[in-house]
C-alpha cells in the first residue's frame, strides 16, 4: 500500500497529509507470512507439520487436474478460471445495448444447479457455516480476522466483528447454505469460506434477484492451489440450486471485467494516530499541531434536528431512499424489512441517524458502518484501527456536503480515528470541501452473468458492498 503523492484534498493544510489507501480493501499481496504461523490459526488449521505436508501435496496433485486448469504451461491463459464463467471479458467486442443481460441464460448454468457439489482435495469437505451458532460465529470470525483482506503493504487486515458478521450474513430471506465453508475433515477445522445473501438489485432500472457475495477467504497456508475457483463453482452452484443466476461482488483485484472502478477516500478524525499507525503521513512542510488544526471538527452536529434513527422511521427511510436510489444505474431495491435490518442503528455495527422536521417529515437521512482493521505491523502501540465506512445518506432539506459535515462529527462523537468512503452516488461533490484525501486502492464491481453494453461511472453506482 503505497501512499498516493497526489493525495487531492481541499486546501494546502490538508495536502499536506497522504491518506495511506482503503485500510484494507484493497488486495492482499498474499504474503504468507512464516514468521507469524503461531499466530496466525495456521496450527489448528493445518494441523502438524507433517500431516500439513501431506495434506498439501493433496492439493496440488489434485489441483493440477482440475479441468479449469492451472498455470503450468506457458501457453496458460490469464485467467483460467474466470475465462471460463459467464462474465465480460476483456477484449470482448461491444455489442451494444441489445445485448444487455443475462449471458448465460439457462443451458450451461441449469445443469450445473442440478450437478454435485465440486469435489474437494482429498481430506477436506464442505460445510454449511450456520452463523446462529456461536461456536461457527467464532470459527468465520477466527478464519477472517487471521486470513482475510490486507493492504498490499500488509500493515493493515480487516477486523469485522462477530456482531457485524451475523449482521452481513443472516439478512432478510437468508439461506444457510449460500454460507459455504471447507473443512479440514481431520480436526473439522474450518479453512476457506465464501459467502452470499440475496439481495434485489436494480441495474439500469430493471429489477433483479442476486446473490450479494462477499467474505472470500481461504486460509493463508492453503493460498495459491486454485481453492478459490473451487469455491465460487461451489457458491454458483448453491446459488443457481435456489433459482437465482446473477451475482454482484466487489473485489480491489482486477478480474474480467468490472463494470465500474470505485477509489477510496478519508477523511481524518484522529490525525494523531493515524500518522502514529502509519495510516497517514505529514508532508515535510507540516506539523502535527497544524495539521491537528486542519482536521478539528465541532463538538456537535450543525443541525439540531438531527437524531437516531427510530424503528417508527422505517416506513419514511425507506421510501426516502427508494426515491433517491432509483436514479441510479446499480442500486439495492430495500423493502421496508431490508431498511429495518440493514439501517436501524446496532450497537458497534451500523449508526443511523435522521433530520425530522417539524411536520414529522424525515427529510435527510445519514448512515455508517464500523469496520475497524488490526495493525498487523509493530511499529506502534496501537492495535486498532476504528474505521466508520459511509453507508446510505440523502440530503433533501441540506447541501449533502452540510449533512456529510455532520456525518463526520457523529463519527467523531462515537470514537472513530478516520471516516471512509467511496466516490459512488454523489460523494465526490463533498470529498474536498470536507477534507478528505485520496486512498490509494480502487475498487472494482462486478456482475456475474450480466452483461452491460458499457461501464459505469461510480457516480452511477449506488451499491454499498460490506
Ligand atoms: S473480495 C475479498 C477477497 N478476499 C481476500 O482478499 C482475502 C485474502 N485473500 C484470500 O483469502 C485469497 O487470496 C483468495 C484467493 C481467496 C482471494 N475474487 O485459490 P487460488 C481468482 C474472485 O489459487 P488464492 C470478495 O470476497 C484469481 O483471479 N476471484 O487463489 C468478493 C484466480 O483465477 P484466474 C479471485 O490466492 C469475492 C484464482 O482466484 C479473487 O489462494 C467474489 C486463483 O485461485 C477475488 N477476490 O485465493 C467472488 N482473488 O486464474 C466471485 C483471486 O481465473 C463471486 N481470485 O485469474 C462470483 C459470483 C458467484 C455466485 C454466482 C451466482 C449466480
Amino acid at each position: 500500500m503505497v501512499p498516493d503523492a497526489g493525495a487531492a484534498t481541499a486546501d494546502a493544510d490538508a495536502d499536506a497529509v497522504c491518506a495511506r489507501g482503503d485500510a484494507a480493501r484493497t488486495e492482499t499481496t498474499e504474503r504468507t507470512n512464516e514468521g507469524r504461523s503461531s499466530d496466525d490459526g495456521s496450527k489448528t488449521a493445518s494441523g502438524d507439520g507433517s500431516l500439513r505436508a501431506v495434506l498439501d501435496a493433496l492439493v496440488r496433485a489434485r489441483l493440477t487436474e482440475d479441468a479449469t486448469g492451472g498455470r503450468d504451461g506457458s501457453n496458460a491463459p490469464e485467467h483460467a478460471f474466470w475465462e471460463t464463467q459467464p462474465v465480460r471479458q476483456f477484449g470482448e467486442k461491444d455489442e451494444g445495448e441489445a445485448a444487455e443481460g443475462a449471458i448465460d441464460a439457462g443451458g450451461r448454468a441449469s445443469e450445473r444447479a442440478e450437478s454435485a457439489p465440486p469435489s474437494l482435495p482429498p481430506g477436506y469437505e464442505w460445510c454449511s457455516c450456520d452463523m446462529r451458532d456461536e461456536e461457527t460465529q467464532k470459527e468465520v470470525y477466527e478464519l477472517l480476522t487471521n486470513n482475510y483482506v490486507e493492504d498490499d503493504d500488509a500493515m493493515f487486515r480487516f477486523q469485522y466483528s462477530k456482531e457485524f458478521l451475523k449482521w452481513a450474513l443472516c439478512s432478510p430471506g437468508y439461506h444457510l447454505e449460500w454460507h459455504v465453508g471447507v473443512r479440514l475433515r481431520v480436526t473439522n477445522t474450518l479453512v476457506a469460506i465464501i459467502t452470499g445473501v440475496p439481495a434485489r438489485v436494480s441495474v439500469k432500472g430493471k429489477e433483479i434477484d442476486m446473490a450479494e457475495i462477499n467474505f472470500l477467504c481461504v486460509h493463508k497456508k492453503l493460498r495459491s492451489k486454485r481453492i478459490a475457483p473451487t469455491l465460487i463453482r461451489e457458491i454458483t452452484r448453491r446459488v443457481n440450486a435456489k433459482d437465482v443466476w446473477q451475482a454482484a461482488y466487489t473485489a480491489g483485484v482486477v478480474l474480467p471485467k468490472p463494470i465500474a472502478r470505485a477509489r477510496y477516500w478519508h477523511r481524518s478524525l484522529d490525525i494523531k494516530k493515524l500518522v502514529e499507525i502509519g495510516f497517514t503521513r505529514l508532508s515535510r512542510d507540516s506539523s502535527m499541531s497544524r495539521a491537528v488544526q486542519v482536521y478539528k471538527l465541532d463538538p456537535k452536529p450543525k443541525c439540531d434536528a438531527l437524531r437516531r434513527m427510530l424503528d417508527e422511521d422505517v416506513p419514511q427511510v425507506t421510501a426516502l431512499l427508494s426515491k433517491y436510489l432509483s436514479s441510479y444505474s446499480l442500486a439495492p431495491v430495500m423493502s421496508e424489512a431490508d431498511v429495518r435490518h440493514w439501517l436501524m442503528p446496532r450497537d458497534g455495527v451500523v449508526f443511523s441517524y435522521v433530520v425530522e422536521n417539524e411536520n414529522g417529515k424525515i427529510t435527510d437521512f445519514i448512515s455508517f458502518y464500523n469496520l475497524p482493521s488490526q495493525i498487523i505491523h509493530e511499529r506502534t502501540k496501537h492495535k486498532e484501527l476504528k474505521a466508520a465506512y459511509s453507508y446510505y445518506n440523502v440530503a433533501t432539506s441540506m447541501p449533502l456536503v452540510d449533512l456529510m459535515a455532520d456525518a463526520l462529527i457523529l463519527a467523531k462523537c462515537n470514537n472513530f480515528d478516520v471516516f471512509n468512503t467511496l466516490d459512488l452516488m454523489e460523494n465526490a461533490s463533498f470529498l474536498e470541501q470536507l477534507k478528505f484525501g485520496k486512498g490509494d486502492g480502487n475498487l472494482h464491481y462486478y456482475l456475474y452473468n450480466w452483461r452491460l453494453s458499457a461501464d459505469l461511472e461510480a457516480s452511477q453506482v449506488a451499491l454499498v458492498l460490506t
